[in-house]
């Protein structure tokens, strides 16, 4: 197991891993680093609300050398992929995993690139990937929205494991969050890798109750829809 980083590792690393500083602009670097991988666990970018040229180099021009690796090592990708790639539905409508593309955001936008970028390397390269949708990953839900969009670390591992363990998964896109009973995401391709989370938001239900006020309160991606929000049309303030 190869691990890469921008910054330092800062752990004792795992038994049998090493580990190389490498930047995602550093094509070279990383088709070293995946030679003779059978897959890369691409979870590198600028990883939330950031401009335009904040999201360009890591999250599109890095995407590409990350999938340039993976096609001349003939490696499986596991995509980091997010909510804000649909941020833009309403938090009420059921979402399905073919559902439009509602990005929020430059970085949701540049999610969806990425899933752009996994299916023609699937169709052109025959490059397996496997697409995670990830709600908010963090210890516990500390908004009403994340009583819908919540991943614990335990069911994100396990995620991990079996999108590199399944035998065969050309292209899968997956709803990567708990069990929670606020979510209206149904119908993806889980049962390709045998994934079903375990864990859920719903015990925060009563100290969560009540949905952010405005813009945030209403759109799957919160927050993200809000930043920068100047529909002159929209009366919800
Ligand atoms: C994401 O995709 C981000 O990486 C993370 O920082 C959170 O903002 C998360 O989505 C979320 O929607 O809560």
């Amino acid at each position: 197991m190869r691990l890469t980083d921008v910054a330092p590792f800062p752990d004792p690393l795992p038994a049998g891993a090493e580990f190389m500083l490498a930047d995602l602009g550093q094509e070279e670097a990383l088709s070293r680093l995946a030679e003779n991988c059978s897959a890369i666990v691409h979870f590198g970018a600028f990883s939330s609300n950031g401009s335009f040229e904040e999201v360009l180099g890591p999250n599109l021009r890095g995407l590409y050398h990350v999938y340039e690796a993976a096609r001349r090592s003939r490696a499986r990708v596991v995509f980091a992929s997010s909510n804000h790639v649909v941020g833009f539905h309403a938090r009420t409508a059921p979402l399905d995993r073919d559902c439009a593309y509602r990005p929020d955001s430059f970085y949701g936008l540049s999610k969806m690139y990425g899933e752009g970028m996994a299916r023609l390397y699937q169709d052109k390269h025959g490059v397996e990937s496997v697409l995670l949708r990830i709600g908010s990953c963090r210890p516990h839900p500390v908004n009403n929205r994340m009583l819908a969009t919540w991943l614990s670390y335990a069911d994100l591992t396990e995620l991990v494991e079996k999108s590199l363990l399944a035998a065969r998964v050309p292209y899968a896109i997956i709803w990567a969050i708990s069990r929670n009973a606020a979510s209206r995401w149904h119908d993806d391709d889980r049962q390709l890798i045998g994934w079903q989370p375990r864990d859920s938001a719903d015990r925060w239900a009563p100290e969560l109750a009540g949905p952010e006020p405005g813009v945030a309160g209403r759109y799957v991606g919160g927050e993200y829809c809000a930043a920068g929000y100047s529909r002159p049309d929209d009366a919800s303030g």
